[in-house]
């Protein structure tokens, strides 16, 4: 039998690299999928021909995730810098709505905390707290115990701004990946994605996937309910079953947002995700 099941790990161009069981193998694609037009991804659970060394089906994904393209990711750690590049809760927030909108777990990682003062660390201290509270599991960078516990025989992605720490989290973990890292640049205050390609490493029983860092990306195709409902704090009873919180009267969404149990950020952030469509 020269057909087996397999995930793949790596694409570069038109190469891809599929594992089955501990071996790996550099397949192509079947021509049948251009014609179908469906590209193989990163994480798609496949059928090979190991002697051909041809990908012969993509078994159904469980999701799919672009910018970077990767299917059937468990949980993605959506990595923050807290300075240099500096704290953007703006891409955060549309990261953890694509993520939680794909039914991918959330889990946020803050770096850099060694690089702020202690008035600033009390800033960061109390976001963690807010994230935590509304359900989203939240670390930093120093403290790998915890996220390790939480990334346990999941398929995982990395994402993140440029020069966020991506790769430097990745190494840290496992030394031998040892994965390039780069220093942020000067002159643009951001990292110059050093990363270029999708790649899932084997780390105990987990695949984790380092990713190039991108710094924008767009949350259009999603419809403002869908973008209501990624918001876990939202949900709270408002006069109207279908309140979108925004100029309802009796809105509990307003009431919490005044109250401070809402973060500004955050209900900031989701007016513009929904008037930015
Ligand atoms: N001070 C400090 N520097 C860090 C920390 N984490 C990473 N760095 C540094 O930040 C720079 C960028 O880190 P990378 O790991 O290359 O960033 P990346 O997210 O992989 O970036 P791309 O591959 O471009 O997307 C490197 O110089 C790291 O040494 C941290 O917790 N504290
Ligand atoms: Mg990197
Ligand atoms: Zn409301």
């Amino acid at each position: 039998m020269n057909n087996k099941k397999g995930i793949i790990i790596k694409q570069i161009s038109n190469l891809y690299t599929v594992k089955v069981e501990d071996k790996e193998y550099d397949s192509r694609a079947r021509g049948k999928f251009y014609i179908d037009n469906v590209t193989p991804l990163v994480g798609d659970q496949v059928i090979i021909d190991i002697k051909n060394k041809y990908i012969l089906e993509i078994l159904p994904r469980k999701n799919s995730l672009s910018r970077p393209s990767i299917a059937n990711v468990d949980a993605c750690i959506i990595i923050s810098s807290v300075k240099e590049p500096k704290l953007d809760l703006n891409l955060l927030d549309k990261l953890l709505t694509i993520v939680i909108n794909e039914k991918v777990e959330p889990i946020i990682c803050f770096t850099k905390l060694d690089l702020l003062s202690d008035e600033e660390l009390k800033e960061i201290n109390f976001l963690i707290d807010y994230y935590q509270k509304i359900g989203i599991k939240t670390f930093t960078n120093t403290n790998l115990k915890l996220l390790i516990k939480a990334i346990k025989n999941k398929v995982i992605v990395l994402t993140g701004q440029s020069g966020a720490g991506k790769s430097t989290l990745l190494n840290k973990l496992d030394e031998s990946f040892n994965i390039k890292t780069n220093k942020i640049s000067k002159a643009l205050g951001r990292g110059v994605h050093t990363t270029r390609h999708v790649e899932l490493f084997s780390y105990k029983e987990s695949l984790i996937a380092d990713t190039p860092g991108f710094s924008s990306l767009d949350i259009n195709k999603l419809t403002n309910e869908e973008i209501k409902n990624t918001f876990p704090e939202f949900k709270v009873n408002c006069q109207f079953k279908d309140c979108n919180h925004i100029n309802e009267k009796k809105c509990q969404v307003k009431k919490d947002l005044e109250d401070n149990i809402i973060l500004k950020s955050r209900y900031n952030n989701y007016l513009k995700f929904v008037r930015e469509k």
